[in-house]
């Protein structure tokens, strides 16, 4: 039986080999095909509806995920740590008609499915799938993703855009059914799907799902010999770095060799420091390929195999067309920085029902970045985005207006502005600077623990400063240099 989706067609052809290994256990190709066609059978759904996925990474996300495809529904994954308030947004946002949760998280799909009147189906549950009508153009995958203004948007991949991204990644980066890596990151976004879990399933390849990031678990995996491929973002690299340095010598030097004979380590989903590329080197004897990706894309512009440069993000992945242009949407020549325009077979099919925003998002066939980038003898470097109320922090992309928002909603906050401030560890930390209302002081660990109920914790500014007016200019409008100038 053949289905709608190329990479269900290529897992299930894997069969005996070894694909996720779990806290849980070890699962082969057929092992979770069978589990993911009987748990289509149990979904009490239509074709086209949307699915939330609230599982454990590993066994129980990837069934989930292949039961989707296999009942003909767009996947919707759900990050288990995120508040209720967030997780309420999504299901709300994408209209899911079922929660597939893992046992681990029946409470919280409980209480969010209750919420939303919508049934949970618990990753276990067998029936029978009823076969639907192959389209590669059906929408497959919802990811949720932060943009300039208001709450996040759904970006829709179809079938046909994940195997791009899979089959460039593939290409240029050497995948091979013997490598096997470590997934650290959140499935919520495409680089711990699709990057880290979806493609060494698609090639055959195990993946390891430890069930999150933990540093001394990692460098004890990189060291056992066994692991050939890892990817993360640069936060994690920083992390790593820092485990290392609080271990004692001879726990470094087996850290270290082990480390060094990974086939490959990649690094992205933000800017990665030189510094940190650096100290890797030496800790490793690894120069991390970095590449540049984005949600509504996946994977754009990679450095290569054979050619690392600190410091850019090489050539378009295999595929993918690019161009740089200036503020009349005119092509900029090599040398002068410009916005960021993608085409290609991976792009995304739109923002779920925002069809302006979708219009917004494109010129002429070619996806706008907003980031800025400027092409160079070495390759193409990122100077950074063109929106300063975008942030990424620990490879998190946030809206400041968002947080602005959110905050604004409490009585004792007459008015705040939120900014990124720059930071070694976290590429941008964030920081707001608030009016109390009536002047009366405010508590920032308060403001926090609040915050953390309302937002992901990427989004929560960790930095506050009190103020009795924000920095504005002549029209009116609140100048963010001079607010991250509050903060020293
Ligand atoms: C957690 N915290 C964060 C944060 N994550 N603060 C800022 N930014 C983040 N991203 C907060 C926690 O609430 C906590 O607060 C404190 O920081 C430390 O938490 P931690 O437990 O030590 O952090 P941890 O949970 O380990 O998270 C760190 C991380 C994580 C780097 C592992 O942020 C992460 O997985 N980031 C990857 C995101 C990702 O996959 N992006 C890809 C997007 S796709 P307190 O108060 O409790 O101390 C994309 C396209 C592409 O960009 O190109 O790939
Ligand atoms: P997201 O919307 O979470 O997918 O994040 C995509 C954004 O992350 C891009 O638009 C870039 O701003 C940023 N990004 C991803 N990779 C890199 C990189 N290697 N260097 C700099 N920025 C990056």
């Amino acid at each position: 039986m053949t289905t709608t989706s190329p990479l269900v067609d290529r897992i299930r052809r894997h069969g005996d080999r070894l694909a996720i290994v779990d806290p849980a256990g070890a699962w082969t190709f057929g092992a979770i095909d069978a589990a993911a066609v009987a748990l289509a059978g149990a979904l009490p759904v239509e074709h086209g509806d949307r699915v939330a996925i609230l599982a454990t990474p590993g066994h129980d996300f990837v069934v989930a995920l292949l039961a989707c495809w296999h009942a003909g529904t767009i996947a919707v994954p759900l990050h288990p740590p995120h508040p209720d308030a967030e997780l309420a947004y999504v299901l709300a946002d994408s209209g899911a008609a079922a929660v597939i949760a893992s046992p681990a998280h029946q409470d919280a799909a409980a209480r969010l499915a209750a919420g939303a009147g919508i049934p949970v189906v618990d990753v276990t549950q067998r029936g029978v799938v009823h076969r639907f009508s192959p389209g590669l153009d059906r929408p497959a995958l919802m990811v949720y993703t932060s943009g300039t203004t208001g709450r996040p948007k759904g970006a829709v991949h179809t079938h046909r855009s994940l195997a791009g991204m899979v089959d460039g990644m593939v290409a240029a980066w050497g995948w091979t059914p013997d490598d096997r890596t470590v997934l650290v990151l959140p499935l919520n976004h495409v680089h711990g799907l699709v990057n880290v879990t979806l493609t060494p399933l698609a090639i055959g390849a195990c993946c390891e799902a430890p069930g999150g990031f933990d540093p001394v678990h990692v460098w004890e995996r990189l060291a056992s010999g066994e692991v050939t491929v890892f990817m993360a973002v640069p936060t994690v690299y920083a992390r790593l770095t820092a485990a290392w340095e609080a271990a004692d010598p001879e726990t470094r030097g087996r850290w270290s060799r082990g480390a060094a004979g990974l086939r490959l380590m990649v690094s992205g989903s933000a800017a990665l420091p030189v510094s940190t590329l650096d100290r890797w080197r030496e800790l490793t004897g690894h120069t991390l390929l970095e590449r540049y990706g984005m949600t509504e894309l996946g994977m754009v512009l990679s450095n290569t195999l054979d050619r690392r440069v600190p410091g850019h993000v090489g050539e378009p992945m295999p595929g993918v067309e690019v161009r740089l242009v200036d503020d009349t949407g005119a092509d900029v020549p090599d040398g002068t920085p410009g916005e960021l325009l993608v085409r290609g077979p991976q792009v995304f099919a739109g923002y779920w029902q925002r069809p302006e925003a979708t219009a917004e998002a494109f010129v002429d066939g070619w996806f706008r970045t907003g980031d800025v980038g400027v092409r160079e003898p070495e390759g193409y470097r990122l100077l950074g985005r063109s929106s300063v109320d975008i942030i990424k922090t620990g490879g998190e992309k946030v809206s400041a207006l968002e947080i602005e928002e959110v905050y604004r909603t409490r009585p004792d906050v007459a008015d705040c502005a939120v900014v990124g401030l720059p930071d070694e560890e976290w590429g941008q930390r964030v920081a707001i600077a608030v009016v109390p209302a009536g002047g009366a002081p405010l508590d920032a660990d308060e403001l926090r623990a609040w915050g953390k109920q309302q937002l992901a914790a990427a989004k929560v500014p960790t930095r506050y400063v009190f103020v009795d007016a924000l920095p504005r200019n002549t029209l009116g409008k609140v100048t963010k240099p001079d607010v991250v100038a509050l903060f020293g």
